[in-house]
């Protein structure tokens, strides 16, 4: 049993070449106009308003390899990634083809579901990096009309979405490890001839498919995916941007279209590449990225696919606070879903949909349609804002509510015109008083809600925040959080849990400096995790200018997987 993708009738074949290259010979008439660079900034910001409006949505990795549910051979720490992981020849891995019947899938409970979160766009794996795909594809058999369920899955949810008001879109992977024009090959598979594999046919075949998909399901986003690999280009790239541009000018594509991330980094670097918004996998951006448009991909727990040994979810409370984070920072949340081989959601899932569902039913006007912060930090949670003309309203998110009933913004100049709770439909108007630079809002001493409370705030004319730098706790220690650090040289933040550390530090000349301020000067006690050799570098980034500061420094092995773990304390010692 083999899946050709031109097994099906020469017929096909031809009508799907003619296709492709048709395709591609309009994008390549339509070189001449680049989507991209032809866009003036209005156009763009219309094409873009409903996704930065929408800030978040939810991911879904969905195939063949959610049936052997993260586990081969007695290892069960795979996922979608295990064609690879546990070097799966192909045509072992196309007997799960047979194998693919969910018989529970309903395409409306999905789309019900991601509303009920307050999700506002969906974006499914069309096909993934083991190729197989979710719709009736004229270009190959390697898809769902193959198996015994035969049903068109993206057509079903994309009507479904249509009716639940959710915006469909779909991921899109670049790397396939079924089609045989496709290279590389992995380098395990030392049997798969590579002799007749034809790169531009992978590529024919690629815009051939993605032609199918925009044509047939309209997806709002392209979220392509799996460009990493040398056979892949920023030509090809360009190209593949403006064709699909050329089938649909609306469609909004994510930067992995092209080659313009360093690595596996997020974001895009400097220089002429394509895509409308940078991907931040599995990490927040510490400070928001103003102007830029972002969005951060996160799992539930571990895994993208279904993995079924995977009980490492993340809290309702977790989500939620994440979600009010990235926004605060000007980005999208898009979470992700692995659903079981039977069509369903695993039910931790569904609880936390419906737990994130339940606090958007009171703050969603909180999220959606909403800005960055104009705040650097604030002490107690986040801020997000929606500036007017001659008025902003602020939502201040409060993780820790204030026990003293006093909630204070600290460096906000302005008087507040009205301040009341989200929660409290009558709007009740909040005390507030301007002392020490910062505005005094008297809240209630119990919070509203115990994930974040948002306390809503109209201010009048423009804004005027003196930022407020790293300062003392009236203990006087301070704390310098790697996420705060401005780094020099390859050094990165790396935001996850467990590890907001400063990663990357291999290069003793690297080094990273705060910014704070010393109220209560004299001699400290330095406290810093450093897990490896850089302890020394970590010594030297306590020279500060004029207040003496001196102090020493407790290098403490951490675990070996968290590589130049550095966060800096300091406590007034004890002479
Ligand atoms: O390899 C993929 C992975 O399977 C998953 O799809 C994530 C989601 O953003 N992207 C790639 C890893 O960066």
């Amino acid at each position: 049993m083999s899946f050709k993708p031109w097994a099906k009738t020469m017929k096909t074949m031809l009508l799907a070449a003619a296709l492709a290259w048709g395709g591609l010979h309009e994008a390549a008439a339509d070189q001449a106009r680049d989507f991209f660079t032809g866009e003036t900034p209005r156009q763009r910001e219309q094409r873009m308003e409903w996704w930065q409006e929408a800030r978040f949505g939810m991911f879904i990795h969905w195939g063949l390899y959610s049936i052997p549910a993260g586990e081969w051979q007695g290892n069960s720490s795979h996922a979608e990634w295990i064609r690879t992981t546990a070097k799966i020849p192909l045509e072992e891995y196309d007997k799960l083809v047979p194998q693919f019947n969910p018989t529970n899938f309903n395409a409306a409970r999905w789309a019900q579901l991601a509303k009920r979160a307050g999700m506002k766009y969906l974006v499914i794996t069309s096909k993934h990096h083991d190729g197989f795909g979710l719709w009736d594809s004229k270009l190959t058999d390697f898809d769902v009309a193959s198996t015994p369920f035969r049903r068109d899955i993206l057509n079903e949810l994309s009507l479904s979405c249509k009716k639940e008001g959710v915006r469909f879109c779909t991921y899109h992977s670049i790397m396939d490890w079924h089609h045989p024009d496709y290279l590389p090959r992995r380098d395990w598979e030392k049997s798969r001839s590579k002799e007749d594999a034809d790169f531009n046919r992978f590529r024919q075949y690629l815009a051939g498919q993605l032609s199918e998909i925009v044509a047939n399901y309209n997806p709002g986003v392209l979220w392509f995916d799996g460009e990493w690999e040398d056979t892949w280009t920023h030509e090809m790239g360009v190209e593949l941007y403006n064709y699909v541009r050329g089938l649909n000018p609306r469609i909004i594509i994510n930067n992995r279209v092209d080659k313009g991330r360093r690595g596996m980094q997020g974001m895009t670097a400097e220089g002429e590449f394509r895509g409308d918004f940078g991907t931040p996998e599995q990490e927040i951006p510490p400070q928001g990225l103003p102007g830029v448009d972002w969005e951060s991909c996160l799992t539930m727990n571990r895994h993208w696919g279904w993995n079924k040994s995977d009980s490492q979810w993340k809290s309702t409370e977790d989500l939620v606070r994440k979600l009010v984070d990235i926004t605060s920072k000007g980005g999208n949340f898009l979470l992700n879903i692995g659903p079981k081989p039977d069509g369903t959601f695993p039910d931790e899932a569904i609880e936390r949909l419906e737990g994130i569902g339940r606090w958007m039913d009171v703050n969603s006007e909180a999220i959606y349609g909403t800005q960055a912060s104009p705040f650097k930090r604030l002490p107690w949670g986040r801020c997000t804002q929606k500036p007017g003309s001659n008025r902003t309203i602020l939502y201040l998110h409060v993780f820790n509510w204030p026990m003293d009933g006093k909630l204070v913004v600290p460096g906000l100049k302005n008087k507040a015109e009205r301040v009341w709770l989200l929660a409290d439909k009558r709007r009740v108007p909040l005390a507030t008083s301007n002392t020490g630079g910062a505005l005094v809002i008297t809240v209630p001493s119990s919070a509203p809600d115990p994930i974040s409370s948002v306390v809503v705030m109209q201010i009048k004319g423009p804004l005027d925040i003196e930022p407020i730098g790293l300062v003392q706790s009236p203990d006087g220690s301070l704390t310098l959080p790697a996420s705060e650090a401005t780094t020099h040289g390859e050094i990165k933040f790396e935001a996850g849990e467990h590890r907001d550390s400063l990663g990357f530090w291999t290069n003793p000349s690297d080094w990273a400096d705060w910014e704070f301020k010393v109220t209560q000067p004299g001699k400290v006690d330095l406290l810093a995790e450093v897990a490896s050799l850089a302890a020394k570098s970590a010594a030297s980034m306590l020279q500060d200018t004029d207040d003496e500061c001196e102090g020493s420094i407790m290098a403490r092995p951490t675990a070996s997987h968290e590589r130049d773990k550095v966060a800096a304390r300091l406590s007034r010692s004890r002479q």
